[in-house]
């Protein structure tokens, strides 16, 4: 048994690195579904019906708690699957949630009614399909009241950063964060949603200014992770060995994840 990471592609790979950081002994089995990536173009049912596939296959490998480490993903699917499988032994989280509750400095499981928080203006980053679900608006709303959210489409951003074309992805992320300080002009935070974005955090970061606290989700979605599992450690796992597969071309998305995370990585056909 080992936990499951499920993305559209290479992106939750930012997630995965997160989580081996924080616990290197964890046993992991990461599924990208290559052969359908993007989904942040796709529509919410299109979305479902793949990201349901792709946990149906890592529950095959023995995987009982999938990460879907992905926002577009789980914008568009993640609260339809938990109340589909809510009677089975099987568990799905999300990567709204962490980012969310460190946002409205709430603990896990804090269930008490939406309350006032200290940030008041939020920029939300994420592909156009997360944009369109509302889901981060949403899910901001059972938590906390009176927060003013502007969020921005980054059309093109994945796609420049899976061709490995840096320079094209910092300029979007440039041109991204003009428009949206147009809207904002003075955001207290600024949230990733998007798994992809950790690899041009340092534009986002420049293109925001220092007063801007930037919320990225590799290091929340770890610990909160981490916590989970200390509550619930029949999840654990057994073993060390962790596994990449990949519904696309091993060797192609071996060589892109290699030169994406800067480590060697094998992937497998799932
Ligand atoms: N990395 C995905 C996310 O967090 O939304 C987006 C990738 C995609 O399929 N567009």
């Amino acid at each position: 048994m080992a936990v499951g990471v499920f993305d559209s592609g290479l992106g939750g790979l930012t997630v995965l690195k997160g989580i081996r950081e924080r616990m290197p002994n964890l046993p992991l089995v990461y599924l990208g579904d290559n052969a359908h990536t993007p989904y942040g173009v796709r529509d919410a049912d299109d979305i479902y019906a793949l990201t349901c596939a792709g946990v149906e296959r890592l529950w095959d490998e023995g995987c009982d708690l999938v990460i879907l480490a992905c926002n577009t993903a789980s914008a568009a699917a993640l609260r339809r699957m938990q109340e589909k499988w809510l009677p089975s032994d099987k568990r799905v989280l999300g990567v709204f949630v962490p980012m969310i509750e460190a946002l409205t400095e709430r603990q896990w499981g804090d269930n008490s009614p939406p309350r006032e928080v200290a940030v008041k203006h939020v920029a939300l980053f994420a592909t156009p399909a997360t944009v369109a679900s509302r889901a981060f608006q949403r899910e901001l709303a059972f938590r906390a009241v009176g927060v003013d959210v502007e969020a921005q489409p980054c059309g093109g951003v994945v796609d420049a950063i899976e061709q490995g074309d840096e320079i094209l992805a910092e300029a979007l992320v440039a041109s991204h964060v003009e428009a949206l300080l147009r809207r904002m002009p003075h955001p207290e935070a600024a949230v990733l949603g998007c798994t992809h974005y950790p690899l041009v955090e340092g534009a986002f970061r420049q293109a925001l200014g220092p007063k801007v606290a930037v919320y990225s989700q590799a290091g929340l979605v770890a610990a909160s992770l981490a916590d989970y599992l200390e509550r619930r450690p029949e999840f654990m796992g057994t073993g060390t060995e962790s596994r990449f597969l990949t519904t696309g071309d091993p060797v192609r998305v071996s060589g892109k994840a290699t030169q994406f995370l800067r480590s060697a990585i094998r992937f497998e056909a799932a």
